[in-house]
């Protein structure tokens, strides 16, 4: 059969797949211009993380009990994010949600479609991102999600587990897919005596440190001790939750979260895939319009996989009984300590 080419010409002469789409590049660009600079830094960092736990707050088993189990990526936690951001695990997002919504205001957007959709835009900044697929065209939330449907970092696997499997029928190796994020990642509200610090000495690229990283020994707190959630560090400046610790570590996880390290093409394949999916809790995927060719080209991956300096295999906790741990080089000089991550 004949093909019909459906391409649309934009206003500014950009050829796009639908035409629905065109009122994103001018949205793409404040971002870009105004929030995110270009850089995978701290806004594109929280960007990322607001997409989730929007879209994380959906529950079948509370619906199957007859009480609402919340919208998944509805923009309910931007909607009502009086409500939400007083969750205790959305710790921060208030702030967040505060500086994006002019953005959103004037972008025309639903704010379901804004947050899923500035999330890909700030990860496109990040070297070795794949290129995301994001779409238009989601119902805006009526009313809050329910809390307790956000995970915490003192939950244990078991509990992380079900959560996933609850919210969007995830199993254990897509839920290692979703951690992928956490390589572009830093804390700053678990432990705010060392804000802004990182989980992998790499948090400006999306590469497989944070899967390495994860797997050293952990040798002491950066920052205060006894905090819930919160492992000891392998490496001075970063940060490691005790949720990516664990699953790291558990034989149902484990063997996936290693094969991450070193596998920049199967990394960026499963994030690429696991996003989706992530925009489309709660929604009929076949009523979205895809927006993915407004999206810029994330810059190439230039390193490679490596320990840290002053670190190497002998610091491994290696936890996947089938595959043995990669061989990889440790950086020349002394101890890395990682720097936090730079705010404006
Ligand atoms: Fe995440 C961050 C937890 C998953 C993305 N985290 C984060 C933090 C925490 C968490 C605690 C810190 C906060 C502050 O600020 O302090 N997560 C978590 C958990 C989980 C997760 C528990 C499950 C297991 N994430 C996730 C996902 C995603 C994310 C799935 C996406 C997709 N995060 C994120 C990011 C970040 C985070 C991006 C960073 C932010 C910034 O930097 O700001
Ligand atoms: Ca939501
Ligand atoms: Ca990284």
């Amino acid at each position: 059969a004949a093909t019909v080419n459906r391409r649309a010409t934009c206003a500014d002469g950009t050829q796009l797949v639908n035409a629905e789409c065109c009122a994103l590049i001018k949205v793409r660009d404040d971002l870009q211009k105004n929030m995110f600079r270009n850089e995978c830094g701290d806004e594109a960092h929280e960007a990322l993380r607001l997409t989730f736990h929007d879209a994380i707050a959906i529950s079948p088993a509370l619906e199957a009990e007859g009480k609402f189990g919340g919208g998944g990526a509805d923009g309910s936690i931007m909607i009502f994010s009086k409500t939400e951001t007083a969750f205790h695990p959305n710790i921060g997002l208030d702030e967040v949600v505060e500086s994006f919504r002019p953005f959103q205001e004037r972008s025309g957007m639903g704010v379901a479609d804004f947050i899923q959709f500035s999330g890909a835009v700030g990860t496109s900044n990040c070297p070795g991102a794949p290129v995301l697929n994001v779409s238009i065209g989601r119902t805006d939330a009526t009313r809050p999600a329910p809390d307790g449907l956000v995970p915490e970092p003192f939950h244990d696997v078991d509990t992380i587990l079900a959560r996933f499997a609850d919210a969007g029928e995830f199993d254990e190796l897509e839920t290692v897919w979703f951690l992928i994020a956490h390589s572009v990642a830093a804390q700053n509200d678990i432990d705010p005596t060392v804000s802004h610090a990182p989980f992998d000495s790499t948090p400006e690229i999306m590469d497989g440190q944070f899967f390495i990283e994860t797997q050293l020994r952990g040798e002491g707190f950066i920052g205060k001790a006894g905090i819930e959630g919160v492992a000891k560090s392998p490496v001075r400046g970063e940060f490691r939750l005790q949720s990516d610790e664990l699953l790291a570590r558990d034989n149902r996880t484990a063997c996936e979260w290693q094969s991450f390290g070193t596998d920049q093409a199967k990394l960026q394949n499963r994030f690429q895939f696991i996003f989706q999916a992530m925009g489309e809790l709660g929604t009929d995927p076949t009523t979205l319009i895809d927006c993915s060719d407004v999206l810029p080209t994330p810059p190439d991956l230039t390193t490679v996989p490596h320990f840290p300096a002053g670190v190497s295999i002998n610091d491994v906790q290696a936890a996947c009984a089938e595959t043995p741990f990669p061989t990889l080089p440790t950086d020349p000089g002394p101890a890395t300590a990682v720097a936090p991550v730079p705010r404006d």
